[in-house]
């Protein structure tokens, strides 16, 4: 297929803040995606998930169709675009692949959701940020998403926790990830693949944003995670890398 011919992909996401490419994990790992990947792309920030297909961000938009969910818009492109950062992977790699994104994308993003909008420690950096939402109106808007977080976290059972257990149970995701990850440079060894956009996403909002949380201590003090972060930062965003850490 003439990829020139193909609708460009507009990337609907959260607006920017704390100098990370998206504070939310998921919009963060389909923009790492799509860099990854190497398909050009156009960002349209939108504060209001109620717009997506999904009621969720990010989705995309090509030629006028919508897509959500990260995992089901990278199987799209795949299928659609010709590229597929995951081909050459062994049976093994992929199983290690999609537990790590279970662990992550169903388990750490709600621990991540409590550290960065729920405690007090999140709320405090979080909502002053709220920039795309007019300075009147945003003490309402952050409270109307503390509510509803609350709401979604004590359905799906984490806030029925103590701090202490949550923040615990998300160090243990982190520790398992780190015992199945390679090497390097990347994830799964010399390439970087899909599994590489959902770490590094998820990653990014934990360890380069100023939220303060025995998790994002931990991973501090993981001299390999962190060197595998700043790589992914400095080959996929280097306009993002911190002036004084640039090489
Ligand atoms: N499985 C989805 C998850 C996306 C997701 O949970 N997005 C969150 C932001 S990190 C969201 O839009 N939440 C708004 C809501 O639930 O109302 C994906 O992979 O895209």
């Amino acid at each position: 297929m003439n990829a020139r011919a193909l609708p460009l992909i507009r990337l609907f996401q959260f607006p920017p803040m704390f100098g990370v490419p998206n504070v939310s994990p998921f919009c963060c790992k389909m923009e790492t995606w799509l860099r990854i990947a190497g398909l050009p792309y156009e960002v349209v920030d939108t504060p209001d998930p109620r717009k997506g297909p999904r009621k969720k961000l990010p989705f995309i938009e090509e030629g006028g169709v919508r897509i959500a969910d990260t995992s089901l818009i990278i199987a799209h492109l795949v299928r659609t675009r010709g590229v597929d950062p995951d081909a050459g992977l062994t049976d093994a790699q992929r199983a290690t692949a999609l537990l790590v994104q279970r662990t992550l994308e169903e388990h750490y993003a709600f621990v991540a959701a409590y550290t960065h909008l729920v405690r007090e420690e999140g709320q405090k950096h979080t909502y002053a940020r709220f920039n795309a939402i007019p300075r009147f109106i945003r003490p309402f808007v952050a409270n109307a998403v503390l509510k509803q977080i609350k709401a979604l976290l004590w359905q799906q059972g984490l806030l029925r926790h103590t701090d202490a257990d949550i923040l615990e149970s998300g160090v243990r995701d982190w520790e398992a990830v780190l015992a199945v990850m390679s090497d390097g440079p990347y994830f799964l060894g010399d390439r970087a693949t899909n599994i590489d956009a959902t770490v590094f996403g998820t990653l990014a909002t934990t360890v380069f944003t100023p939220i303060e949380s025995p998790i994002r201590d931990f991973l501090r003090s993981r001299p390999g995670i962190m060197a595998y972060a700043e790589r992914m930062r400095a080959q996929y965003f280097p306009e993002l890398v911190p002036k004084a850490s640039a090489t």
